[in-house]
């Protein structure tokens, strides 16, 4: 059996390795790793690995609050569900029949939309995605539809926007929102950008505790883009970009679908009571 300190840092590794990854996921490891070391440096070291994450900074910091961390924990995973549910039969209401669905990386919130609609619901319709270099979490997207028997076809990431081009309707995750913009995946920006261009239309799904005042973006290795490049050349590996939210066409969050300003709007007031 090991003990908390090890698997403290397994935790940890997974999330910096990418094992783990996705918003929500992400958050619900830190929560499993500050219970098991609940101290404030333990909370530091949570919150350094992953610092696009407000779901996951808004949890640690709750929990640092509490005298009965586990209780809180127990119910702050229990909103979270609730509200990850709800998103999930919201979001679905927008997926029609032969409808063709663009998204982007590996968001669970999306891919249980599309499952909902699928499997609850019984539509038919056809996701297309890319591979999203470098860590390739659109296969994971792939793999995973294709397991819920939804036809799903996947590109090469430059390849995208004869893809997106075909669809009606753009949904992906978030990492953070804030009064003005949505942090995802790198990429997400100029899809955004496209689906507009064609009239396509483009939602963010994710929960409302992802709201936060300041997205700071991560930096990933460039080992993740090439590993033993040449020393001459710089490789970048920015993990996250920013979209202006008032480019989208809407947020479905637990609020309901709503249109991004009003949807910033009672996020700030539900962070408030935090
Ligand atoms: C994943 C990503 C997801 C969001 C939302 O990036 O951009 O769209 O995290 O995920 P990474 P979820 O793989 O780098 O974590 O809907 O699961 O919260």
């Amino acid at each position: 059996m090991k003990n908390s300190s090890q698997k403290f840092n397994k935790i940890l590794n997974n999330i910096k390795s990418v094992k783990i990854q996705g918003a929500e996921n992400v958050a619900k490891a830190g929560i499993e790793a500050l219970l098991l070391i609940p101290t404030k440096s333990s909370a530091k070291k949570i919150l350094k690995v992953r610092p696009t994450e407000p779901l996951l900074q808004n949890a640690i910091k709750l929990l640092l609050k509490s005298k009965d961390k586990k209780k809180s924990a127990t119910k702050f995973l229990k909103d979270l569900k609730k509200a990850h549910d709800t998103i999930t039969k919201k979001g679905a209401t927008l997926i029609k029949k032969d409808m063709n669905v663009y998204t982007h990386c590996h968001s669970s919130t999306v891919i249980d939309i599309l499952k909902y609609a699928k499997k609850k619901q019984n539509k038919n319709f056809v996701v297309y995605t890319t591979e999203v270099e470098p860590l390739l979490q659109g296969r994971a997207t792939a793999k995973d539809l294709a397991k819920a028997k939804i036809k799903v076809i996947i590109a090469p990431d430059l390849a995208a926007e004869q893809s997106l081009k075909k669809c009606d309707i753009f949904l992906f995750g978030a990492d953070a929102f804030t009064k003005r913009k949505v942090a995802n995946k790198i990429g997400t920006s100029t899809l955004v950008k496209l689906a507009k261009l064609y009239g396509i239309k483009r939602y963010s799904c994710g929960v409302a505790l992802k709201f936060t005042k300041k997205i700071k973006i991560e930096k990933r290795s460039p080992q993740e883009v090439w590993q033993n490049s040449n020393d001459k050349i710089e490789v970048i590996n920015p993990a996250f970009d920013i979209t202006p939210i008032k480019t989208l066409s809407g947020v479905i969050s637990e609020f309901g679908i709503l249109p991004p300003k009003q949807f910033t709007k009672k996020a700030k007031q539900k962070l408030k009571y935090l």
